[in-house]
């Protein structure tokens, strides 16, 4: 098979669930590298892919696809010698589809919401109800870990979405044992189970991290300069 044409960024916790899914799926990509600071993401070329502008966009037989967690469950559907990632079983599914709305529209949502200001417009300050907001996220996913994994006790598509954001999140805003020390054990057993979770998680949530501070602190000289 021909590898697959993704198109993503090295520190994208939604680029980053696509390539454990391949990997785990055994799936070739030939990954092309997208400059967000250069707007490559806003070419009439890429909208055409992605009328919504982010990445990571797949291109299979000739389609783009986008949204991370839709290609995930793509690949899965299409290319998955079994159903484990995504069991068949509706209720499963249903699980897993919540715990892809959480990493969605609240654990990558708010991590977004902090550092977006300061990567793209220049922001010098973290607000604490921002700061507030990630750790109210590390509690709901505490409360929804009854098992060993987000669904059940074996890594579905659940985990491989929510790892990344997880990661990056406990990077900059280290989860406290005390209070989440379910979510601390579950960190530390992805790492087992999660192929190159070194690599794909704790390696690229640092150089994102790097990245961030770099930017924090740039802007925390320039705002004191024009006091
Ligand atoms: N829900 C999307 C979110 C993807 C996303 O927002 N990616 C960011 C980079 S991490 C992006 O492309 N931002 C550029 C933009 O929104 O214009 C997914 O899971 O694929």
């Amino acid at each position: 098979m021909a590898p697959k044409v993704l198109y993503t960024t090295r520190i994208s916790p939604a680029g980053r669930a696509v390539e454990i899914t391949a990997k785990i799926l055994g799936l070739e990509l030939d990954i092309k590298f997208v400059d967000l600071a250069k707007r490559e993401h806003l070419t009439e070329e890429f909208l055409k892919m992605n009328p919504l502008h982010t990445i990571p966009v797949i291109i299979d037989e000739d389609v783009p696809l986008y949204d991370s967690h839709a290609i995930i469950i793509y690949l899965v559907s299409k290319y998955a010698k079994d159903d484990k990632l995504y069991p068949k079983d509706l209720v499963t599914q249903a699980r897993i589809n919540a715990m892809l709305h959480l990493e969605s529209g609240v654990l990558f949502s708010r991590i977004r919401g902090l550092l977006s200001p300061v990567v793209y417009l220049g922001c010098a300050e973290l607000p604490q109800d921002k700061v507030d907001g990630i750790y109210d996220a590390y509690n709901l996913v505490e409360g929804s870990l009854q098992s060993d994994f987000l669904v059940g006790n074996t890594l579905t598509l659940a985990d491989i979405s929510c790892c990344t954001s997880l990661c990056l999140l406990n990077t900059v805003f280290p989860v406290d044992a005390g209070k989440c020390p379910k979510l601390i054990a579950y960190l530390k057993r992805l790492e087992q189970v999660v192929p190159d979770y070194h690599e794909f998680n704790t390696v690229r949530a640092e150089e994102a991290y790097t990245f961030f501070k770099l930017k924090l602190e740039e802007n925390k000289k320039k705002s004191a300069a024009l006091q």
